[in-house]
């Protein structure tokens, strides 16, 4: 089956003619292909979205809503198909998919078509001077967002979604790795009558689309999420042409467990934190510090519920960790894992890679935990993004603090406590942009979401992902 780009409304091969294969990673099979998109693609992308902006940015704030909410309706009835697809693409569970990803797109939409008709500007009186201030917020022009690979479509709509409610026209690039969903999306946004041009889909490599993408001197801002190289990358080449950037980069993020939490809820996120989507996501706690009074109790109880953990086809209903993105990616974590063993560190629990049976070329591997001599190891300075945890004790607030934000990102911090004061001395000194205080991941789309750091700059969600999409523009008038 072949994956086609999605501009002014139809559905088109690439320029090149040239295509890309598609692995499904759950058996490591070839079984789509995506076009390999060149400048010319995105050139005719950016001329759709360009002339669908004067109409797109004029079009009133419900007749949006109505379309973007509309977008999310039909997401909720393709659950199945969406979560399908997400997760043969990508080697996820399905069930995750279902419950995680495709619910959160759709409400990605539905949550900014009711934002924007909330998002207000503010005006000042010059008292005494007889003038009046008050702000635009008009929408950029035509913006590009650009995403990865492990939550295909929830990041891909968390960036199109507040750009198109604030009125701009998009010109949007999935992860090559995973642009399966994302290319569903465009008949769904066709269905919800979403006008031709004001979402354009190119799909294709980084360094060529993506890269064509960032290049274009008339795209006035870039939302991102994906590596931090890459994030360096596309600073630098912005920067000349004055972008706006909202960068959402790697983490490797402290999980600070005191022996005065409530264990068992401490104990079960702590393995979903860890874990989840075979630990490819930014928020994941991959460094874990325990009290010392509670480390070898934690230590035992936390391997033992890992080792239940069932590694398995995605689609198999019992699977908690299933297939990681990539051949590549797999060698990667595995390289981390050997890293680790170099570096005296001890594998308390997997390690190795798994033979699923049926699908023997699929990239599975065993939650892993390794128990570290210092902080300073790489693995626990470096971002994985796999299914792989580091844990070491601690012996005092000041010591974990320390190490906690001795690493270069700062994307999330967790703390477990019930020490009131403990919570606001620490939640106040974690450098980090989210900080979640016994509990994981819980999220309000209202809410800043972002990194500090080589985690990223700028923020996304809420009001703060329509202010990144539009331009302020102070208007004073003298009376
Ligand atoms: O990301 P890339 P990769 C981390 C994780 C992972 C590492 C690399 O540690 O191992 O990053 O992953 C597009 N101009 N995260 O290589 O390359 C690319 O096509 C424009 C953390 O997959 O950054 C894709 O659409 N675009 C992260 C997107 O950027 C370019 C999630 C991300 O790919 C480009 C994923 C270029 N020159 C990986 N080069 C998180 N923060 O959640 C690439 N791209």
């Amino acid at each position: 089956m072949n994956i086609q780009n999605y501009i002014n409304g139809s559905f088109q091969n690439p320029k090149s003619k040239e295509w890309i294969d598609n692995y499904n990673p759950s058996n490591g099979e070839v079984y789509s292909q995506i076009p390999n998109s060149s400048k010319a693609d995105v050139e005719d992308a950016y001329n759709a979205a360009a002339s669908a902006f004067k109409t797109w940015s004029n079009t009133t704030l419900i007749d949006r809503s109505r379309i973007l909410i509309k977008i999310s309706e039909l997401l909720e009835t393709n659950l199945q198909r969406f979560a399908e697809a997400e997760s043969k693409d990508n080697g996820k569970p399905v069930s995750l998919a279902k419950s995680v990803d495709i619910p959160r797109s759709a409400s990605n939409f539905r949550f900014f078509g009711n934002a924007i008709t909330q998002f207000a500007s503010e005006s000042h009186e010059s008292v005494g001077l007889n003038a009046i201030n008050y702000t635009l917020r008009q929408p950029i022009g035509v913006v590009g967002c650009i995403s990865p690979w492990n939550l295909p479509l929830y990041l891909f709509t968390w960036k199109i979604a507040p750009a198109l409610a604030a009125g701009n026209c998009v010109v949007a690039k999935p992860s090559e790795v995973t642009p399966m969903t994302a290319y569903l999306l465009g008949e769904i946004c066709n269905e919800a009558g979403l006008p031709k041009g004001v979402l354009n889909i190119v799909h294709g490599l980084g360094t060529t689309a993506g890269q064509a993408i960032i290049e274009h001197p008339n795209i006035k801002a870039i939302s991102f999420t994906g590596g931090t190289a890459t994030g360096a990358h596309i600073a630098k080449v912005a920067a000349p042409m004055f972008k706006k950037l909202s960068l959402e980069l790697g983490g490797k993020n402290p999980n600070i467990i005191f022996g005065d939490c409530d264990y068992e809820d401490m104990l079960n996120t702590t393995v979903r934190s860890s874990f989840a989507n075979q630990g490819q996501i930014c928020l994941c706690g991959s460094r874990i510090f325990v009290e010392s009074s509670i480390y070898d109790k934690f230590k035992s109880d936390f391997v033992e519920k890992v080792k239940q953990l069932k590694v398995g086809h995605p689609s198999n209903s019992e699977t908690n960790i299933g297939a990681l993105v990539s051949k590549p990616h797999l060698e990667k974590v595995k390289g981390y894992i050997n890293i680790a063993k170099e570096e005296n560190g001890t594998i308390l629990c997997g390690g190795n890679e798994v033979v699923v049976e049926g699908y023997e070329n699929g990239y599975y591997l065993e939650p892993t935990v390794i128990e570290v001599p210092t902080d300073e190891c790489r693995v626990n300075q470096e971002e994985i993004f796999g299914p792989v945890v580091t844990i070491m004790p601690f012996q005092t607030e000041k010591k974990v603090l320390q190490m906690a934000n001795k690493v270069k990102y700062g994307l999330s911090a967790t703390l477990w406590t019930n020490n009131l004061k403990r919570t606001m001395r620490m939640s106040n000194e974690l450098q980090a942009g989210i900080v979640w205080v016994n509990t994981w991941m819980m999220r309000d789309l209202r809410t800043p979401f972002g990194g500090v750091k080589a985690s990223g700059v700028g923020r996304e969600g809420g009001f703060e992902a329509l202010r990144f999409f539009t331009e302020p523009k102070n208007v004073c008038i003298k009376y």
